[in-house]
């Protein structure tokens, strides 16, 4: 008997439960290899199946997205960053794009202290010190990085993930946190321990540690360029846990090579995962792969929501996170 299910292409492999639970909805076709798939499989996919779940690894272009004659009705993103697909295109063919947000922000939040810790304290140096054998043994002024509680943290781009960073720096580390992001009524953002500041600079200006949580878009790409960055103290710590491309990567490189900033501690990078190489030879950047939302927890309920947001479609009602 024919499986008259929707057919769901999943680009990537999804923890275990999640990859069940779909094969108990639809019939779905899942990347056993995990390999990524190439151009012509996405559009060969978008020619067959009814909707495409994808990751930040797939380019959802617009040739793709337009592909003759084409079955997809919903692309049902595994992530809250949709970037990777071309949304005006999707919206202009009546294509529904879905992501998931809420379920991972704490995740994403917990990597942010992660790498800002990281980076003042000189985590990542440490650990090569000892692992390659080189450690002499303790004395009072080695190593020394800079207190983290009680500093000035700059955020930019105050959403879920930016709020959530806030209410832990205030919280749990006393720190005085600072914001940019106008549309975010003043309220809201009190009430996670942020005070705004009239303008990016300003944030700048002011902050010890600058943490990025902006949407990738044409408008945020190179916010953080040479310019920028000069406005920084010396002493500050810089860290990206958002996309690699709100930073002009070329720029920070000189920047951390010159010592204008103190450091840097990036998970996204321009052309992941491509990393450029003078980064990988600086002692003063922390460098993790694309970690933000990777714990179990999060990629379980990342691969339930995307589940949710097609189950929802398909029974004619409109997913509660369309964003086209
Ligand atoms: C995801 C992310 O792992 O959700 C996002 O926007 O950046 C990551 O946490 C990735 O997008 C998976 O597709």
């Amino acid at each position: 008997m024919s499986d008259t299910r929707p057919i769901v292409v999943v680009t990537r492999q999804l923890p275990a439960p999640v990859e069940r639970h779909a094969a108990g909805l639809f019939d779905v076709r899942l990347n056993a290899t995990d390999t990524p798939l190439t151009a012509e499989q996405l559009g060969e996919a978008m020619r067959t199946a009814d909707a495409l779940l994808p990751t930040v690894t797939d380019a959802i272009t617009a040739a793709i997205l337009g592909i003759s004659p084409r079955r997809v009705r919903i692309v049902a993103n595994f992530g809250v960053g949709y970037n990777n697909i071309d949304v005006a295109t999707a919206r202009s063919l009546g294509i529904v794009v879905t992501n998931t947000p809420d379920v991972l922000t704490d995740d994403t939040a917990d990597l942010a202290m992660t790498l800002m810790l990281m980076a003042a304290r000189r985590a990542g140096e440490g650990e090569r010190l000892v692992r390659a054998g080189a450690w002499t043994g303790w004395r009072p002024t080695h190593m020394l990085g800079t207190r983290v509680s009680g500093k000035t943290l700059g955020i930019l781009g105050l959403g879920r993930i930016g709020r959530a960073v806030a209410k832990r720096a205030s919280d749990g580390f006393g720190m005085r946190v600072i914001y940019f992001d106008p549309p975010v009524p003043i309220g809201e953002a009190r009430a996670c321990g942020a005070s705004p500041r009239e303008s990016i600079e300003d944030v700048l200006r002011e902050s010890d540690f600058v943490s990025l949580h902006m949407p990738a878009s044409p408008e945020n790409r190179h916010l953080m360029n040479a310019d920028r960055l000069a406005i920084m103290p010396r002493h500050a710590i810089l860290i990206n846990t958002a996309r690699g491309d709100v930073i002009d990567e070329a720029a920070l490189t000189v920047a951390l090579e010159r010592g204008t900033i103190t450091a840097a501690a990036l998970d996204v990078f321009e052309r992941e995962p491509a990393v450029n190489p003078a980064l990988t030879k600086l002692e003063n950047v922390v460098l993790l792969p694309h970690l933000g939302s990777a714990t179990t927890e999060a990629r379980v309920a990342m691969g339930e929501r995307a589940l949710t947001n097609l189950e929802t479609f398909f029974s004619g009602t409109p997913p509660r996170d369309r964003v086209a």
